[in-house]
């Protein structure tokens, strides 16, 4: 149990779900992390700042599934701002659920208006369009199917066949589940699912300039005939998200786009594990490129300030949990 220094008194932050997946943005109080480049910024996030990270985003403060949003200066005159996703193991490239809850939560705090503003990422810009007080949908960074048909050999469960796709993150996506895609059976998606990362990473197998693959996707079929598909994601600190997952969606659009299923500008109804939904859609960029639009709804429901006791233990998150 180390004792450290005590760190950040007095961070705001407010707190909001996007279809049930949490986000904690932080509205005062967070590092400077000076100009530059969003990647400039978000690597100088992960080397000076990580334990502003784990304060924010470990038990007691924080839990496995929360989603930390850093808002930044914006990089370009047009943007409204620039924003840094974290969680419980690190920073994530882009957030679509984290996006929409950004959104909401400016709005709320009368830092943006309704209609489009502009946000930029450590892996693009992203575009938000503000529909009421609650609905927002996204203009994700492009995205593209970088593999398809990748053969797995899952011990326990055989051969499991995925495509390879980035949506703002890297995903492995199969339609291959053990078992119904269904709350009861969260423990065993979450094992298969884990056991895919494994197998990904011993050979290694990765995104394509050799990034982890760190979003395992599993789809299936739902049981609404308007909605194109369920889906269960585990993220990189071992939580499922609650939401259908914005760039998980998108990277299903991307797969579905590559393999001719999907037009144009169709909607495609992505559910969750938990029933809440995505309508999303894409369009044709060059090659397999495509640019995701993502919708869905975001409430706030709390704001609170972060202070630290100096004799508080656990002033640096509780390690050794499910987190690297
Ligand atoms: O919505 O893109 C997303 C996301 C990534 C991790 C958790 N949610």
């Amino acid at each position: 149990m180390a004792t450290r220094p005590p760190i950040h008194p007095g961070v705001r932050v407010m707190d909001s779900h996007t279809e049930g997946e949490p986000t904690r943005v932080v509205i005062e109080g967070g590092p400077d992390l000076g100009g530059g480049t969003m990647k400039e910024r978000a690597s100088r996030f992960e080397q000076y700042h990580d334990d502003f990270r784990r304060w924010l985003m470990l038990e007691p403060r924080g839990y496995d599934y929360l989603v930390g949003a850093l808002i930044c200066p914006p990089t370009q005159k047009h943007q409204a701002a620039g924003v840094l996703f974290f969680n419980n193991v690190g920073l994530l490239g882009m957030c679509g659920h984290g996006t929409i809850g950004v959104a909401v939560t400016l709005s709320q705090l009368g830092r943006i208006g309704p209609g489009w503003h502009s946000l930029d990422t450590p892996v693009g810009e992203v575009r938000i369009e503000c529909l009421n007080d609650h609905q927002v949908a996204i203009t994700n960074v492009p995205s593209w199917r970088y593999r398809k048909g990748v053969v797995l050999e899952i011990p326990g469960y055989g051969q499991v066949i995925g495509d390879i796709a980035w949506g703002g993150n890297w995903f492995f996506l199969t339609e291959q589940s053990p078992c119904p895609i269904e709350l009861p059976f969260l423990a065993s998606l979450t094992s298969f699912a884990q056991d895919i990362r494994e197998q990904l990473e011993k050979h290694a197998i990765t995104g394509d300039s050799g990034e982890l693959i760190d979003h395992i996707e599993i789809t299936g079929p739902s049981a609404r005939h308007t909605h194109g598909a369920r889906n269960f994601v585990l993220c990189p600190g071992g939580a499922y998200d609650r939401s259908p997952c914005g760039t998980g969606t998108s990277a299903k659009l991307a797969c579905l786009a590559a393999e001719g299923k999907l037009e144009p500008g169709q909607s495609w109804f992505q559910e969750s594990v938990i029933g809440s939904c995505f309508e999303a859609s894409y369009q044709r960029l060059d090659g397999q490129r495509i640019l995701p639009r993502i919708m869905g709804s975001a409430y706030v429901y709390s704001e609170a300030t972060f202070t630290t006791h100096h004799a508080d233990p656990f002033q640096g998150g509780i390690y050794g949990l499910n987190h690297a």
